[in-house]
């Protein structure tokens, strides 16, 4: 086309030059650059995250027998490949694969499947092809789960727990939206470095921090010190990060793990049963959570009990079955004389969880306190 280079503007050139361009423009390798925007944005468009979802039961795999049961119903039967294809806008932010690492309601879980699932998802995190890890898990525990591999992962890629309080079966069930937005966290560069969070009801809540507060509705879950952030059509908004140590922070590795030591809990009323605290040493317990009432308080009556325990090698970790705030060391209680541990403003499930892994490292009581003031 050497004639339109030399007059460019003559109405031959004007009528030929488009052709020309059109058919030999697929041939001619442009750079990005050059590119119309279109194609220089799919040339440059970042690849979707590869996120792994661990199914292992739980409502969210539930199914029930009529659509009005929001309640009634069986958890852990709708295998993880069916929890993956009733989403088909899971692939819109995500490669998304799945594996079923057990099939159980989340009340039935047992230490050592709490370790063989952390292993596994420390396995998959250090694969250079995947991104993020969903687990889907019963709410009964979900939150112990949750902060168990927030203290043994070493890894800040996003760890996602979910789950939902209505069977997939049900009217308005809420388990497809939360998975949804589980695998937008997991895939999200925004979720890297915070922490374990579970995604439920619209809501990115810390793992360490967040609780089943009510034991029916889809709301819930709740963190005292608030959620981290929230999920929305398929973005996530974070607002804070979590102060405690987690995950790479963390001096805990669950390649280091093998098993967990027993960890018993004891909750608080009047008129307690001191034999209670016995046969929970009887049966291995290294530790006893005591879930005192108020501050985490000790009946008169008890105190000596715990203080044999303690002196036979049992620690004793005041937490307390009241929900908010935090148990003050050595304020309804001698903490420093009895050689007792408190818990802080972990709740006595979450107190276990800590209890156990840090006994995986120490005993020394003093050891254990700043492990209860900085996880
Ligand atoms: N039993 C409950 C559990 O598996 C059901 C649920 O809420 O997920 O934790």
């Amino acid at each position: 086309m050497q004639v339109c280079r030399l007059r460019p503007r003559s109405r031959f050139c004007a009528a030929i030059l488009p052709v020309v361009l059109t058919l030999g423009f697929g041939a001619v390798p442009l750079s990005a650059r050059e590119m119309p925007d279109a194609d220089a944005a799919t040339a440059t468009a970042p690849r979707k995250p590869n996120v792994v979802i661990l199914a292992t039961g739980g409502t969210i795999a539930g199914a029930g027998a009529d659509a009005a049961n929001s309640a009634t119903y069986t958890a852990a039967k709708v295998p993880v490949d069916k929890l993956i294809a009733a989403v088909p806008q899971l692939s819109d932010n995500a490669n998304v694969r799945g594996e079923q690492v057990f099939q159980i309601a989340s009340e039935s879980f047992t230490d050592a499947q709490l370790v063989q699932l952390a292993k596994r998802v420390s396995a998959l995190l250090k694969q250079d092809d995947v991104d993020g890890v969903v687990i889907t898990h019963g709410t009964d525990t979900l939150e112990e789960t949750a902060f168990f591999l927030d203290l043994v992962v070493k890894s800040d890629k996003p760890i996602v727990v979910v789950g939902s309080m209505r069977p997939s079966t049900a009217i308005s069930a809420d388990g497809a939206l939360n998975l949804l937005d589980a695998v937008t966290v997991a895939g999200s560069k925004e979720a890297v470095g915070k922490g374990v969070t579970v995604t439920m009801n619209d809501m990115i809540q810390s793992g360490r921090d967040v609780t089943k507060r009510t034991n029916i509705v889809p709301s819930a879950f709740f963190s005292q010190w608030g959620p981290l952030g929230m999920v929305v059509e398929g973005k996530t908004y974070f607002f804070r990060t979590l102060a405690k140590r987690h995950n790479t922070s963390s001096e805990f590795d669950i390649d280091q793990i093998d098993s967990l030591p027993l960890v018993g809990i004891v909750y608080g009323s009047g008129n307690m049963i001191p034999g209670v605290y016995d046969a929970e040493v009887q049966a291995g317990a290294k530790a006893i959570v005591n879930a005192g009432t108020g501050n985490g308080s000790v009946p008169n009556y008890l105190v000596d009990k715990l203080k044999e325990i303690r002196s036979k090698g049992t620690l004793v970790i005041r937490s307390s079955r009241v929900p908010d705030g935090f148990v003050l060391r050595n304020a309804e209680q001698p903490d420093d004389k009895y050689d007792w541990v408190v818990a802080h403003d972990l709740n006595p499930q979450k107190a276990k969880i800590l209890a156990a892994v840090a006994l995986t490292k120490t005993s020394d009581t003093k050891e254990l306190q700043r492990i209860f003031w900085e996880y």
